[in-house]
C-alpha cells in the first residue's frame, strides 16, 4: 500500500509510535509517506520505501499565528497526487484529522480517491479537543475518517462520551513495542555513570506537562530515598521542568536527581532502570511505560485510565489512585527491597510486553485495517 503519515514530530509517544510504525510497514514492503514540519525525531537513519516530506509554512508580517493546517494540508494533497497515496494516517486528532480530510476533498474534485485514518492518541481528545476552540471540528474531523483507532479501550470508551458519538465505530489498536529494541540487560547500559554507588534507578521520562504529575514523581522518590539507597533519572524537558528542581530542593533531595534532558533514544537507559514512575493525572496508553515493561522494568503509576490496560496490578507494577504519592512511595519500596518481587515482577513484564505488545502482533492489526478501509468494509 503507499500510504502517508501525519504526526508530530518532536518528543512525544503519538510522534513515537507514528514513526516506528512507518518503519514497521516500510519493512513489510509498503511505500511510506511522512508529511509534517520536521524530520520525526526515531527517524534517524535511512530505510528503504520511507520517504519525508517537510511542510513549510510561509512567515508573512500579517500572520500573528501563522496558519499550518493549511501549508500540512496543501502538502498532503501534493504529495498524495505526486505518489498516488491511497492512505493518509493521521496521528493525533488536531489538525492532522481535519487536514487530511480537506485534502481528500481536494483529491475528490480531481477524480482521485484518498481514504483518511485517524487514529486517536490521547489528549488530542480528553484535553485539548475539548476545548471548546476545537471541539466542533475534532468531533467533524474524526466522524468523516474513513476508519478510526484508538491506542485503548479507554480512550475508545472517553471519544464517545466527549464527543458524544457513541454510534462512531472506532477500533482500538493498542500501542506497540519492538522487543529487540527495549529489552533488559545491563551490558551496555549506563549504570555507572548514574549510580556511581550501587543506588537504584527509578527513572520518569515525559514530556513534563501539567497531565504528567511531575511534582508527584518527586514526591514518591523523596518517600522512597527514606528507605531506599536511590536516585531519580528524569529525562525529557517541559513546561513543569523549573518546578520539579524547586520542590526537590524542597524536599532535600535535589542532590540525588539526574536531569538527562530530551534523549533521541531512551532504550539503553530504560534497561538500567530498576523502577518506572507514571503518576499521570490520566495516561491513554502510556507507551513509555510499555516500553519499561519490555524492558524488563515494573511501573509504579496511576489507574483509572488506559495505563490500567498496560501495566497489571500486582503483577508488573502498581497502579494507585492520582495523588496517592505515599501509596505510590510504599509499592515502590516494596519492590525496590525485596529482590525475589522485583525479579519475578520483571519477568512478568517483559513477557507481558512481549507477549501482547509486541511490533509483530499489532502492526498486522494496521494492515489489515488499512484494508478494511480501501474495501469500505471499515464502516
Ligand atoms: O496526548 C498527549 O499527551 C500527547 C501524546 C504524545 O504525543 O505523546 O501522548 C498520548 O499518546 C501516547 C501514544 O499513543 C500515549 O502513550 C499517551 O498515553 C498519550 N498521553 C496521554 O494520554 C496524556
Amino acid at each position: 500500500m503507499r500510504i502517508g503519515i501525519a504526526c508530530y514530530p518532536t518528543y512525544g509517544g503519538s510522534g513515537a509510535l507514528a514513526t516506528e510504525l512507518g518503519i514497521e510497514l516500510a519493512a513489510r514492503g509498503h511505500e511510506i509517506h511522512f508529511i509534517t514540519y520536521a524530520q520525526p525525531f526515531r527517524l534517524t537513519s535511512f530505510h528503504e520505501g520511507l520517504f519525508f516530506h517537510e511542510v513549510e509554512v510561509p512567515h508573512y508580517p500579517l500572520f500573528e499565528y501563522p496558519p499550518y493546517s493549511l501549508a500540512l494540508t496543501v502538502r498532503m494533497h501534493e504529495v498524495a497526487r505526486q505518489h498516488d497515496l491511497e492512505i493518509m494516517h493521521a496521528h493525533y486528532a488536531i489538525p492532522h484529522a481535519e487536514a487530511a480530510w480537506v485534502a481528500g476533498q481536494m483529491l475528490r474534485k480531481e477524480g482521485r480517491n484518498l481514504k483518511v485514518v485517524t487514529t486517536l492518541h490521547g489528549t488530542d481528545i480528553t484535553l485539548v479537543g475539548q476545548d471548546p476552540s476545537f471541539w466542533s471540528i475534532t468531533r467533524f474531523s474524526v466522524e468523516q475518517s474513513d476508519g478510526v483507532t484508538a491506542v485503548s479501550e479507554y480512550l475508545r470508551q472517553e471519544t464517545h462520551q466527549a464527543f458524544q458519538c457513541d454510534k462512531l465505530d472506532i477500533r482500538v489498536v493498542p500501542n506497540f513495542v519492538d522487543p529487540e529494541i527495549y529489552k533488559p540487560g545491563r551490558d551496555d547500559c549506563h549504570l555507572r555513570a548514574l549510580a556511581p554507588h550501587g543506588e537504584k534507578i527509578v527513572m520518569h521520562i515525559s514530556n513534563f506537562r501539567k497531565v504528567k504529575r511531575v511534582d508527584d514523581v518527586v514526591r514518591i522518590f523523596a518517600g522512597i530515598r527514606q528507605e531506599v539507597e536511590s536516585r531519580l533519572v528524569f529525562v525529557g524537558d517541559g513546561p513543569e521542568r523549573a518546578s520539579v528542581t524547586e520542590l526537590a530542593s524542597r524536599l532535600g533531595v535535589l542532590e540525588d536527581i539526574v536531569f538527562l534532558g530530551k534523549l533521541e533514544s531512551v532504550a539503553g537507559l530504560l534497561s538500567c532502570a530498576d523502577l518506572f514512575l507514571l503518576p499521570s493525572e490520566q495516561e491513554s496508553f502510556g507507551l513509555v511505560a510499555l516500553e519499561a515493561l519490555a524492558s524488563g522494568v515494573p511501573v509504579v503509576g496511576t489507574g483509572g485510565s488506559g495505563l490500567a490496560e498496560v501495566v497489571d496490578h500486582g503483577v508488573t507494577g502498581y497502579l494507585h489512585p492520582v495523588g496517592a504519592v505515599e501509596a505510590m512511595a510504599a509499592s515502590s519500596v516494596q519492590l525496590l527491597t525485596d529482590a525475589d518481587l522485583w525479579s519475578s515482577f520483571g519477568r512478568a513484564a517483559r513477557d507481558a510486553a512481549v507477549r501482547r505488545y509486541s511490533a509483530a502482533l499489532i502492526v498486522p492489526m494496521y494492515e489489515r485495517f488499512y484494508q478494511e478501509v480501501l474495501e469500505g468494509s471499515s464502516r
